[in-house]
């Protein structure tokens, strides 16, 4: 990656008011948490876009529960790594209110490394929902009891927090991070690769109000523009070099 598409994205941030961050499962890779289109994205031999589905859950929930078990363990074993902490640091750096992080990402690793509040998109790994009476409840540890959980309350059957595909976002999360994409003046878009909306419609949002879009991805190509900054390489040698 040419020095210059860092030097002038570290300009272009830190001139900015207010700084969004948006991030899929890639800033978690070099935390060993497998991504979903990468070859991590299978597992036994199923795809995630397979299980991750009301249908299969409905199907088998003791087969999507085995994954979801499966990926608690290992974003437990995880840690955070240098670039969730250089998202923590840009947080406390910039004044509060201006700096808004927006994850497509359920393993919770942007919490662990001192972000206060991520928008999460797509919920989290670390909470499930009875099916039938609607309770919810935080895991701080991976399910371990027989699989699927049940309530305690009606003994239904639990589910992870997640949103599934064909699932709507949480409205009010959305709506929030749609408005952080409105108001800033540069979006750091973090290992995604842009596939999944509405989440993915974001950037084209920032892009549409002005701002300009920084792309850290080991897959990021030029070329540059007035408001693209293509930076690439992993997330956990950017970022530090980004916001040092
Ligand atoms: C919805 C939670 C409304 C669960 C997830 C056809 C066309 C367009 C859209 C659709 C369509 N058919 C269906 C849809 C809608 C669908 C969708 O977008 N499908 C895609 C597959 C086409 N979307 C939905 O269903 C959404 N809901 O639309 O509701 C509605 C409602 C009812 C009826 C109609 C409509 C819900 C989507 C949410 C699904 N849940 N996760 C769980 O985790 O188990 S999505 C899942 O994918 C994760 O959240 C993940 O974050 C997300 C996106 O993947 P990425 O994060 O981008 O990861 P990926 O592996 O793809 O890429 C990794 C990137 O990192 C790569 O670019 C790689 O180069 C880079 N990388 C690798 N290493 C590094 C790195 N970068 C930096 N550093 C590194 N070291
Ligand atoms: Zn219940």
């Amino acid at each position: 990656m040419p020095t210059d598409s860092l030097e002038r994205a570290r300009a272009t941030l830190a001139g900015a008011a207010r700084v969004t961050a948006l991030t899929g499962s890639g800033i978690s890779a070099e935390s060993g948490v497998p991504t979903f289109r990468g070859a991590g994205g299978l597992w036994r031999t199923h795809r995630a876009e397979d299980l991750a589905t009301p249908e299969a859950f409905t199907r088998d929930p003791r087969m999507v529960w085995e994954w979801y078990a499966w990926r608690q363990e290992v974003v437990a074993l995880a840690e955070p790594n240098a670039g969730h902490a250089a998202l923590a640091a840009l947080e406390r750096r910039l004044e509060p209110g201006a700096f808004t992080l927006v994850t497509q990402n359920v393993d919770g690793l942007h919490q662990r490394a001192g972000n206060t509040e991520p928008l999460e998109l797509h919920g989290t790994l670390w909470r499930v929902r009875c099916t039938e009476c609607g309770e919810e409840r935080a895991l701080i540890e991976p399910v371990t009891e027989s699989l699927p959980p049940r309530c305690a309350l009606c003994d239904g059957i639990e589910r992870p927090g997640v949103v599934w595909f064909g699932e709507e976002l949480p409205e009010e999360v959305f709506e929030m991070a749609v408005e952080a994409c409105r108001r800033s003046d540069v979006v750091v878009v973090v290992g995604t690769s842009g596939v999944v909306y509405p989440a993915a419609a974001l950037v084209e949002i920032a892009r549409a109000a002005g701002a300009t879009v920084i792309d850290v991805n080991p897959e990021a190509r030029g070329p540059d523009s007035e408001r693209r900054i293509a930076l690439a390489g992993p997330a956990g040698t950017i970022l530090p070099a980004l916001v040092r």
